[in-house]
């Protein structure tokens, strides 16, 4: 959608604008991080930045002609990834070209009217108008917002602060709940504080690396490389219900039973236990709460596992010898296990086993939760949603008379709760308590778990807005009020990936038309509000960067000794912690990991084992709906809700145009379906219609849909993890008819 309007007419004064082509790019290069290239570079040709798909956060070189980012290659001097980059970071400028892009706010003035082009000084006036309104009438805590894992930290920051101490919400949350959600509470509970330990180079140092629910393969394909680099011929240990693109490239594969992992991980634990192959000297001086774990574990007999797992006594027998006799061994998980019904105790089963067998804090050891979105960590510290700025805790007063000081706030303005989680979001405005949304840079319309109830709920609202790149996203076409958005490499700012390495971000392309960065919207809002002044020192990203690495002192993850953006455009990233005392290790050493102290964050510096009773799933197969539906990501092609990734006449080459359903050869022929016959899939909320593959990947009796097309939503079940209130998008029933 092309603008009709000059933006010199609706363009209000207080915002340079992001738009259309000016000089700006080049001509002052400080000011966007162009500056900072390598000295043996001419900066108006390279330039250096971190990726904006997944948590690998490969650093890609961004080659720049004519004030134009025309072409991109992979970086081969950052320790992430060495010179290489998966096809979406090769493609990674073409959703910024796509001509659907957001180039105005659309603002429908009554519900059931057309949306209109409007200025941004009439897109404020309406935002703050309509839901101060709502707030007047239901309260404070009748407007909410869903923010996102892929906007830079400075601007998740800012819309934190702003909407929490400013506009007076209480709740919001991100889409890091529908995917790391599980592994914040787990190292929470567990280490004492969000701390995944490892770095990148554990791959490679590695003698057994156990991936569980992790397609890495297609998922984090540079870190899979980074597999394929260790030279010690590793065991990879695949621990997935399906035989994935990893299984495959894996030495073992183990197709346990959907989400019988819990129970599969205590049986290793028994194992180990009972053979003696536990580390005693490292259980009785760094952790807690062994012993109520081992006899827990003591029911959990192999032939107990077997029958629930699916997995034979003797395959079982052969893990836990694998892994007794790994010298460095780590494990991995993801999605398979974040997004479960038990997923907190599950994570924490795997961490229990690497506590148990010492594997933890030497190089190729670790419980490593892998990160899924650009910025999933930069959310989970500093989004202001789950956690206070920093890691900090809304429940602390002296966290929030720390926070409150530093940004010269008076200490009220900070909710003393934590906000509800996305899901409670979801039925607060089914409860009508919930009145107005604002939702930045995700696209739940498509990605939340049972499709039709999230939509419903966006109807009932009284105002949504929804800020995207795109005006035409599932989420955007519920929207009264959409505002237009910069994508990465229109903006500035840092990124944290898997390692915890902040990594830089920067304006090599113009937003088109109207678009403004996230960053120029909120500090909008914020003047609009009446709140502008609060944020008078939020001048740019980087003053903002500095703020929050003052914010962090003291904290685990305490980046005070970052000084600026240059530092880590010269350091090619610095992983947290790093205070001014780690700065000199970081010349000689890089790639860090945690706990190589055995220190731990709990106050008695000890890492805690926890466990419960698992529990069944919410919904189970029966002779109506027989079938297990596991959905997850398709290719390495595709990008979730598929609004860049598509954008790519390349990336579309290289996966299905519309959606199907893997189903095993057994199934195929009991049932009669065919090759690439269309079929419909039912669970008891939808039903689906989608091409079938016939694959043994999967299992009898199970199925595998991709979530990159909008329809798989509508099946998936609501159930949560009870601790972290993560949805279990990888189980639910469903039946097939041809
Ligand atoms: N190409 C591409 N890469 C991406 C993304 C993308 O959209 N496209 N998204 C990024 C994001 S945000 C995330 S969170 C990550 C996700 O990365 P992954 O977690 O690797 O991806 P998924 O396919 O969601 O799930 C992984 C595996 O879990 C398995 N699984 C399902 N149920 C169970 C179970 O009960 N137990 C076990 N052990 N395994 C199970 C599935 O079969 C699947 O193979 O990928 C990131 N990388
Ligand atoms: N069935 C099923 N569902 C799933 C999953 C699954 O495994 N199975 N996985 C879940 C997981 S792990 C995740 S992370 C979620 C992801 O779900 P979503 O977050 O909904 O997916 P995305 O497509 O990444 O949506 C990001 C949106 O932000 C926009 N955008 C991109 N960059 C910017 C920017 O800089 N600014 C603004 N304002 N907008 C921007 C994009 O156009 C897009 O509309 O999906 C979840 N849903
Ligand atoms: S692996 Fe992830 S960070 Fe690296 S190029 Fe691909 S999408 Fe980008
Ligand atoms: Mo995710």
């Amino acid at each position: 959608m092309k603008s009709k309007t000059k933006w010199t007419d609706k363009m209000p004064p207080l915002i340079q604008h992001d738009g259309p082509k000016t000089s700006l790019l080049l001509r002052s290069p400080g000011r966007f991080g162009l500056g900072q290239v390598p000295k043996n570079r001419a900066p108006d040709q390279t330039t250096r930045m971190v990726c904006g798909f997944c948590s690998t956060g490969c650093s890609l070189n961004v080659h720049i002609k004519d004030d134009e980012a025309v072409n991109i290659t992979p970086d081969s001097e950052y320790p992430v990834n060495i010179g290489m980059a998966c096809p979406k970071g090769w493609e990674a400028l073409e959703p910024l070209k796509a001509d659907d892009r957001a180039t105005a706010p659309l603002l429908r003035k009554n519900r059931g009217s057309e949306r209109e082009e409007v200025s941004w000084g009439d897109a404020m006036h309406h935002f703050q108008e309509r839901f101060k309104a709502i707030q007047v009438e239901h309260g404070d805590e009748s407007v909410a917002f869903i923010s996102t894992g892929q906007i830079v930290t400075e601007e998740m920051a800012y819309l934190g602060a702003l909407a929490k101490f400013g506009m007076g919400m209480k709740h919001g949350d991100g889409n890091t709940r529908q995917c790391m959600a599980t592994a914040v509470v787990a190292y929470k509970q567990s280490f004492g504080f969000d701390a995944p330990p490892y770095t990148y180079k554990d791959f490679e140092k590695s003698d057994v690396i156990v991936l569980i629910g992790s397609n890495l393969c297609i998922t984090h394909p540079i870190m899979w490389q980074r597999v394929e680099q260790n030279k010690l011929n590793p065991e990879v240990v695949v621990i997935d219900p399906r035989n994935t693109e990893t299984a495959v490239a894996g030495t073992q594969h183990y197709p346990i039973m959907p989400k019988s992992d819990l129970i599969f991980f205590y049986g290793i634990a028994h194992i180990l236990i009972r053979n003696g192959w536990v580390d005693e000297q490292f259980i009785q001086s760094h952790t807690s709460e062994y012993e109520g774990f081992s006899s827990h574990v003591e029911q959990f007999t192999p032939e107990l596992v077997e029958q629930q797992s699916g997995i034979s006594v003797n395959k079982l027998e052969k893990l836990a010898v694998t892994i007794h006799q790994g010298k460095n061994v780590s494990f991995w998980w993801t999605m398979g296990v974040n997004q479960g019904h038990e997923a907190t105790r599950t994570a924490q089963s795997i961490i229990n086993l690497a506590l148990m067998t010492g594997n933890i804090g030497r190089e190729g050891t670790g419980a490593n939760s892998i990160t899924g979105q650009c910025n999933a960590m930069g959310s989970r510290l500093f989004s202001n949603t789950t956690s206070l700025l920093g890691g900090h805790d809304f429940t602390k007063a002296d966290d929030r008379a720390k926070v409150a000081g530093i940004l010269e706030i008076d200490e009220s303005r900070i909710p003393d709760e934590p906000s509800l989680a996305y899901d409670q979001i979801i039925q607060g405005i089914h409860d009508g308590k919930i009145k107005g949304l604002w939702v930045i840079a995700t696209n739940g319309a498509h990605s939340w778990i049972h499709q039709d109830r999230y939509n419903e709920a966006m109807k009932k609202l009284d105002f949504l807005v929804v800020q995207d790149m795109y005006a035409n996203t599932e989420s955007a076409l519920d929207a009264d009020l959409i505002l237009p958005a910069a994508g990465w490499g229109e903006k500035d700012g840092v990124f944290i990936n898997s390692e915890r390495r902040i990594g830089l971000v920067k304006k090599v392309a113009l937003a088109p038309g109207l678009a403004l960065s996230d960053f120029n919207i909120f500090k909008l809002v914020a003047h609009y509000w009446g709140c502008g002044e609060m944020f008078s020192k939020w001048g740019t990203p980087e003053e903002v960067f500095q703020i929050l690495t003052e914010i962090s002192r003291g904290q685990p993850c305490d980046i005070s000794g970052i000084r600026d953006y240059k530092m880590l455009d010269e350091m090619k990233g610095i992983q947290w912690p790093c205070t001014d005392a780690d700065v000199a290790e970081l010349a000689s050493d890089n790639e860090r990991r945690l706990f190589a102290n055995r220190i731990f964050y709990h106050p008695d510096g000890k890492a805690k084992f926890l466990y419960s009773d698992p529990a069944p799933v919410a919904e189970l197969t029966n002779a109506e709906y027989p079938f297990i539906l596991l959905t997850g990501r398709g290719s390495s092609a595709q990008w979730h809700t598929q609004t860049r990734t598509k954008k790519s006449a390349i990336l579309r080459k290289l996966y299905p145009e519309s959606i199907y359903v893997e189903i095993h050869p057994e199934d195929a022929v009991a049932l009669g379906v065919r090759s690439n016959e269309v079929i419909r899939i039912s669970s008891r909320r939808a039903t689906v219609e989608a091409t079938a593959y016939i694959s043994s990947s999967v299992q009898a009796g199970q199925l595998f849909m991709p979530m990159h097309y909008a329809k798989a939503n509508r099946l998936t079940h609501s159930s949560f993890d009870p601790y972290s209130r993560q949805p279990n998008y990888k189980h639910c029933a469903v039946k097939i008819f041809i």
